[in-house]
Parts: structure tokens; sequence; C-alpha cells
């Protein structure tokens, strides 16, 4: 059998040809005078740093594709299982830095460069972030396929090469301005076009009923196409020779639909056409937690899922002979697709549709495999994140799919009704299809549907998905749900990023903790050695003063170094309450302006791009700017009191600010967060966390001991009860003086002098409605941060504590999260390739 829509064919391959085998490079500083010459055509005098950066990218490049054909060629040969990574995000960042580091190539490239007058920093800088994420979902993608390859396993990422990534974000008169992020500008060095890799994709047309076999079978016809063609990115392992891949889609215009109208004579209209079709990988929606009800992403998603399903069929029925049903049963044996939330759960309707209308099997034994294959991770309880699609959108679009829906909902209500007898309201809850909002059909139900795990990313938020948003599919189908604790990769966030922190430990420890950040406990013991705290604080000063000379270039405004960093960076939402840490910042302004002495000086730091459509976060934007414009020109407060905002927060600006922060703002709303990620970078760094028990703080704080942790708030128990009896935010206003005298502050236009009037429906919110309780926990967040300024004075105590939660990270490696789910959802070992 052969899978339909292929183009590609697959060469046979003769195992004495392996090119591989003899492959020699040159040392680093002579592959950078080559590639400068030959790849760059300039001489050294002429070369541009772009020039350099170049040399260096393609010289570290052909290291990572020596790697990255033996590591194809070897799964090629042993045929193990494969994990794929369905994500509509990849927030991949910088290439060059985290590919020398990881193939342990970085201090004979920083020689290389040296010696030919060049300076590594420098050069690294001039790359482009690959910005193919709106935020924690998708850096966690990339998180993962970090750790998936320095655990060998055999996975690879499927995602979109969106052609504009994550907005840029500039902020103009104190609010924030977008501009399109043209990464490719100057074209990608890291990626690798695949032409003979393509697939037709179709959108539209019918479906038509054919006998075939005695039954009736269907077919969707008429269709219009689209071809997904194929680019690889490395994804290189840490101390392994593993290099796994990237594999992102970008859409092409099929030819003849272009040919139909160059015939005719209409140019134009075959231009507007292509481009219409090759419009589907233009964009990533800048759209973190919130709904959006778009064609043009219901294509994206399909788009990449067809194209990753028959790929991944592609490839598993090129490895072996499949002559009958019998032979199919392998299959989830040898894959295992995980879904990055719902965004790619249209593939477990594609799955069926390629498995039953394309390759002929039946529907039951289809279903059958399609339930050992898909898990399902959720990343949000938030309501307005799941994603539904209008029934009539869905079935124009994707005619045959829907029907597959269809026929899976029928058989998953009977079978629902089989186990809860006449439990009507039931059946409407859990249905695929929402009959109650003018028929929809719910992504995250046929996810949970179709998948054998469904996963939370944080305890605290498993344990709410079982208990709220999936408490009847926990009932239907006991054990299917699950936690895997989300987690970072020391790779990028400690090494990389913190190379001062680093050489420290390493120092101290040994480098075993660089590839197995278990050992990083060791350094347990000199959390009370006082030269090495004299050393944790130096490294910290560092990348402290790095910090506030980066901010001075990018921001003008001046710091001090010795004023506690407290550092809030993170997607804007009213969830993340970054506007209780505006109340925090106007209330030590009013101490301050009151004549209060002896505080500790602050310099409060945000970072953030909120969603363009997102009004509230905008106006949250604002504020925090035009706080920051009157309180670091006023003269009384001096460098008592900084606020900066720090524009277009990217995974490059990440690795500068994570190392610099002295204090990490936590402190959503407990229950909303389901996990957080930067929580774990900056804990990871050196910086204590102030936050709420919601997500992975809570666990931060079991790992790190209650004494090393500032914890404040509501605990999500509290919160459901205070709203349940009536929450009532003017009570909490009229029973504060402080906090009256802050949202006065803002409401009488003391910010905003040219236009008053400017926040008062963000104070109004506050008082009228307050949805994420920030009036309630204001109280408790305040007497928490003077506990942190008090503490703070006291550097050592504090330095102390900082090596702790250091020590105390493990966990958090997302070598452990990928541990779990290779062990319990993937059911794949690392290593086994
Ligand atoms: C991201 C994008 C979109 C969209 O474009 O529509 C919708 C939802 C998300 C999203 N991101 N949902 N949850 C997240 C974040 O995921 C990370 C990684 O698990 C968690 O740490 C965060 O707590 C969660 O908000």
């Amino acid at each position: 059998m052969k899978t339909p829509n292929e183009s590609p064919k697959t060469p046979k391959r003769n195992p004495k040809n392996k090119v591989t085998a003899n492959i020699k490079l040159p040392p680093v500083k002579q592959g950078l005078q080559q590639h400068l010459i030959f790849s760059t055509f300039k001489t050294s005098d002429a070369a541009t740093p772009r020039d350099w950066y170049e040399a260096a990218s393609y010289t570290v490049r052909d290291h990572v594709v020596e790697r990255w054909v033996k590591t194809a060629e070897s799964y090629y040969k042993d045929d193990p299982k494969r994990v794929y990574y369905l994500s509509l995000e990849f927030l991949i960042g910088r290439m060059l830095s985290n590919t020398a580091l990881n193939l342990g190539l970085n201090d004979e490239l920083k020689e290389g460069l040296a010696a030919l007058g060049r300076d590594l920093e420098a050069t690294v800088e001039i790359e482009n972030d690959a910005a193919l994420g709106n935020g924690g979902l998708g850096r966690l993608a990339a998180c993962f396929l970090d750790s998936m390859a320095t655990m060998d396993i055999p996975a690879a990422g499927y995602g979109i090469r969106y052609e504009y990534g994550m907005f840029r974000q500039s902020i103009e008169n104190g609010q924030q301005v977008e501009n399109p992020d043209n990464w490719l500008r100057y074209g990608n060095i890291w990626e690798f076009q695949r032409p003979e890799a393509h697939y037709n994709i179709r959108f539209y047309g019918h479906v038509v009923t054919y006998p075939e076999d005695g039954c009736q079978a269907q077919r969707w016809v008429d269709a219009e196409h689209v071809v997904a063609m194929a680019y690889d990115v490395p994804v290189p392992g840490y101390g392994t020779e593993t290099v796994n891949n990237l594999r992102l889609w970008a859409a092409k215009a099929a030819r003849e639909f272009d040919l139909r109208h160059f015939n005719d004579g209409n140019y134009e209209r075959a231009v507007q056409e292509r481009n219409a079709t090759e419009s589907i990988s233009k964009i990533l929606y800048p759209n973190d937690v919130c709904e959006l009800g778009k064609e043009l992403r219901l294509k994206q998603q399909y788009f990449f899922v067809s194209a990753s399903i028959q790929d991944i069929l592609r490839r598993f029925l090129t490895s072996r002979e499949i002559k009958c049903q019998e032979d199919w049963k392998i299959l989830p044996e040898k894959i295992a697709i995980q879904l990055n939330d719902t965004h790619p759960s249209i593939g477990v309707a594609e799955m069926m549709y390629q498995l039953v209308d394309e390759h002929h099997l039946p529907w039951d034994f289809a279903w059958g495999l399609v339930g050992k294959i898909f898990a399902y991770t959720n990343h949000t309880l938030m309501p307005e994140a799941l994603e539904t699609w209008s029934v009539d959108l869905f079935g124009r679009l994707l005619p045959r799919h829907l029907e597959i829906i269809y026929k899976i909902n029928h058989e998953f209500l009977h079978m629902v009704n089989h186990h809860f007898p006449g439990d009507v309201e039931l059946l409407k809850r859990v249905s695929i299809i929402d009959e109650t909002h003018g028929r929809r059909v719910r992504m995250a139900h046929l996810a949970v549907v179709g998948s054998h795990t469904v996963n939370g990313v944080a305890a605290l938020h498993s344990e709410l998905l079982k208990s709220t948003l999936f408490a009847d599919f926990d009932r239907i189908y006991p054990g299917k749900m699950t936690n895997v604790t989300n987690g970072i990769t020391p790779r990028r966030w400690l090494n990389q990023a913190n190379p001062g922190l680093t050489g420290l430990i390493e120092k101290a420890i040994g480098p075993d903790f660089k590839k197995d950040l278990s050992h990083i406990k060791k350094i347990t013991p000199l959390a009370d050695d006082a030269d090495f705290r004299k050393a944790f604080a130096q490294v910290k000063q560092a990348n402290k003063m790095r910090l506030a000379e980066k901010i001075q270039k990018v921001t003008g405004v001046v710091l001090n170094p010795d004023s506690l960093f407290d550092v809030q960076i993170k997607r804007i939402h009213e969830y993340k309450r970054q506007l209780l840490n505006v109340l925090h910042v106007v209330t030590l302004y009013n101490r301050i302006r009151s004549g209060e002495q002896g505080m500790t000086p602050r310099t409060v730091i945000f970072g953030g791009k909120a969603a363009p459509g997102y009004a509230m976060a905008k106006q949250i934007i604002r504020l925090i700017n035009d706080v920051a414009a009157i309180v670091n020109e006023d003269v009384v407060v001096g460098d008592r009191l900084k606020v900066v905002f720090y524009p277009n927060y990217e995974v490059s600006a990440a690795e500068i600010l994570f190392p610099g922060s002295d204090l990490s703002e936590q402190i959503s709303t407990a229950g909303t967060e389901a996990s957080g990620t930067g929580n774990m970078k900056m804990a990871l760094n050196g910086a204590l966390t102030i936050g709420t028990l919601d997500g992975a703080n809570v666990e931060i704080k079991e790992e790190v001991g209650d004494e090393n942790i500032f914890i404040f708030g509501l605990t999500t128990p509290q919160v459901a009860e205070l709203k349940a009896n009536g929450y009532n935010p003017r009570d909490y206003y009229n029973g504060n003086a402080e906090l009256k005298q802050v949202l006065d502050m803002i409401a009488s236009g003391y910010f905003s002098v040219e236009e008053p009037g400017r926040y008062q429906n963000i104070v109004d919110n506050l008082l009228n409605n307050d949805q994420y309780l920030l009036l309630a926990d204001y109280a408790s967040y305040i007497k928490t941060q003077d506990e942190v300024g008090k503490l703070y004075r006291d550097r050592d105590a504090w330095i102390r504590m900082a090596v702790l939660n250091v020590a105390n990270m493990s966990k958090f490696s997302s070598d452990r999260a990928i541990g779990d789910y290779a062990k319990n959802i993937w059911h794949v070992s690392p290593g086994n390739s």
C-alpha cells in the first residue's frame, strides 16, 4: 500500500552508501575563514557583522548537519517508536548560540572568532529570534524538543513556518505599537527547504457516498488544494550525538491551480489566488489565552496537522511492507502523537480520514488505533481559551471531517448513555457538538475523546481539570486524566543565559549538572559557605549590571544596580495581574512622597506583549508607562524607585532578564495560571519568588521550602468561596487607606494629566467587578512585599535563600517532564534509539 497524495519518493537506501562514514570537518577557525569566503563571498576586510554571523552559523551548522544525518540514518535503521509533538507554536529563539552550546562548540567558536578579531556575543546578537509562538505554550514546545534530543528520544516536532512570527512590540507615547516580525528578511541559515517533501492539503468541496465492498463509503471531492512544503530545522541534543528534526510547513499554491488563470490570460487573478493560498502560513496569530474564531486560523490548524499526519504515515509505510489490515496493528507501537493543546486536535479526525477514506481500513479498527496513538495536553482553564468552531464554518471548510466528527460523537454519546443511562444533561455537557451556543464543535472534547491520556501542566492545574473543566470526562474515562508538571531546559535557561552562574556551580560541584540537573542539589551545603555566597552575589551583581546596561540602551532609563530588581515578564493578561504590581508601585511611591525613610530601593521591571485586540491589556501597558514617566522623573524619589517597561519581550531578551532578576513576580489569581514556566526560569537563575499558590508555584514552594519563597494571597478554594459568597471589591477599597489613595490617584488622572479620565475604566472595573480579585489580595501582597524589602537589606540571608532556590530546581528541568511523558504517556524509553 502507498500513501495517497504522496509526492515525495523516499529513495531506496543502500547501507554501503553511507555519506556520514568519513566526514571530517575542519577546525572551527578554519571553518569560519572558509565560510566567510565561500558562503558569504566576502573577504575579512569587507565582511560586515552579519557576514560574520553567517560564517559562524554555517560553520556550526556543518557540525549539526553531520550528526543530524547520522541520527536520521540510525532511526531509519533501528525503526524505533517515534514521538511526534504537534504544536501550532515553537518559540525557539536564536539558534547559533544554542546550537554551539549543545554541540559543545562554544569555546572553540569563541576562540575562533576572537582569533579573527570578532566577538562571540556581538556575533550571536545579529540573529533574529525565531518567534514562532506567543508565550509559555510555544516556549514549552521548544524546551521539550531540546530535552527529547538530549535524552535520545526518537522524536520530531511538527508546526508551521510562519513568514511573520510574533509581532515586534514598540512603545510609542507609552502605548504598545505592533510591527510585523519579518524574521526571514535576510534568509534563515538554520532551515533546510525540502521541496521533495510536500503534500496536498484540501479544503472546501463536498462529500459523495459510493458503494465499496457492499457498504457505503465516503469520498471528499471537488476540494481546493494547497501544497504544504517542508522546511527542516535541526534540534541538537546536549552532550549527545542525537540531532532531531523540527519540520515546519509552508503553504504553496498548487501549480495547476495557478495555470488555469494564466492560460485564460488572467494573470492578476492567478497571482491573487496564489497569494491568498500562501497566506495560510503567513502569520502567527498573537492570541495568547483568548478565543479566536478566525477561518484562517482553522485553516492553519488543518493545514499543518494534515501535512504532518500524511508525513507520519508515509514514514511508517516506507519502513515496512503493509499488505493487509493486520499489518496496521503495530501503528501505535511505532508512533505516539502529542497534541499541544487543542490547536492540533483536528488530528484525531484527520487520522480517521487518512486511515478510513484513504487507506480503506474499517472504521472500528481505525478508531482502535487512534485511541492508542494520541495524547492531549491541556494548558489552560480559562473559558475564553477553549476553542470551538461553528459547525457551519467547519462543514464548509472540511465537510468530510465534520461527518467524521459527527460519527465519533455519535458513538461516544452512545457509550456514555450506556454507562450513565438517561442522563441527558450529561450527554449535552460532554457532546463534541455544543448545541447550546448555536452549534459549535468543541475541540477540547474531540481531543479528550480521541486521546488515551489527557494531562494538565502542573499538579494543581491537573486537579482542577479533573474537578472542573473535565469533571464529566473524569467520570466517563477514569484514569485518563493525569499530570505532567512543566519544565524548562537548563541548557538555554542556565548554561546559555547565565554563564557566570554555570561556571560558579561547575567549579563547586563539577559539570554533571549540565546534562542532568538533579546534580545541582549538591550545591545545597554551599548556601552556608560564606565564600560561595560572596561569589554567588558577585555573579548576580554582574548579571544585573549587564541587564541595567541593556535597559539603558533600549529605554534610556538609568538604573541603580544595587536596588532590588523586581521583575514581572510574561504576556500581559488581567489574570496574571500586572495591575496588582502597579498598585504596589504606586503604594511605594506614595510612601516615599509622604516622607517615609529607610525603604529598600527597588527597580520594578515589566515586560510582555498584549494581544492587539485585547484593549484592557493594552491599557495596562499604557498605565505602567505613565506611572514610570511620573515616578522616574520625580526628584523626591531619586533612585529609590524606578519603573521600567522593557519593550518587545522575547526569548533573547528573557535570556538577559532572568539572570538579572532578584525578585520573581508570579502573582496570578490562585486557580488561573495553569503552570507558568517563567517562575522556574527565575528561580533557576537565583531570583526569589513572590507568588500566589497557583500553577507550578505550589510545587516550587514544595521544592525550595516554605522559608525560601514569599507566598501571599487567597488560595484556590478561598477564591471560589469568596466569589460564591458575593465578592464586593468596594469593601476592600473602603477598608484600606493606602489602596484607596492609590486607586483615587489613578482614577483622578494623576498619571495622565493630559487626559485625566484615561484610566477611569480600569478603576471602575476594579471597584465594580474585579474578576481576578486584585483588591482582595492587595493587603496581603503589600505586606509580603514589605517583608521582601526588609529581607533584601540582609543581603547575606537573601543570597542564602537564592542559593537554596537554585539548588532545589531539578524537578523543573524539562528532562524530568519529558521523562514523565516518555514513561507514562508515550511508552518510549530514553536512549532507546
Ligand atoms: C496560547 C495560545 C492560544 C491561542 O493562540 O489561541 C491559546 C492559548 C494559549 C495558552 N498558553 N494556553 N495556556 C498557555 C500557557 O501554557 C504554558 C505552558 O504550559 C503554561 O505555563 C501557562 O500557565 C499557560 O498560560
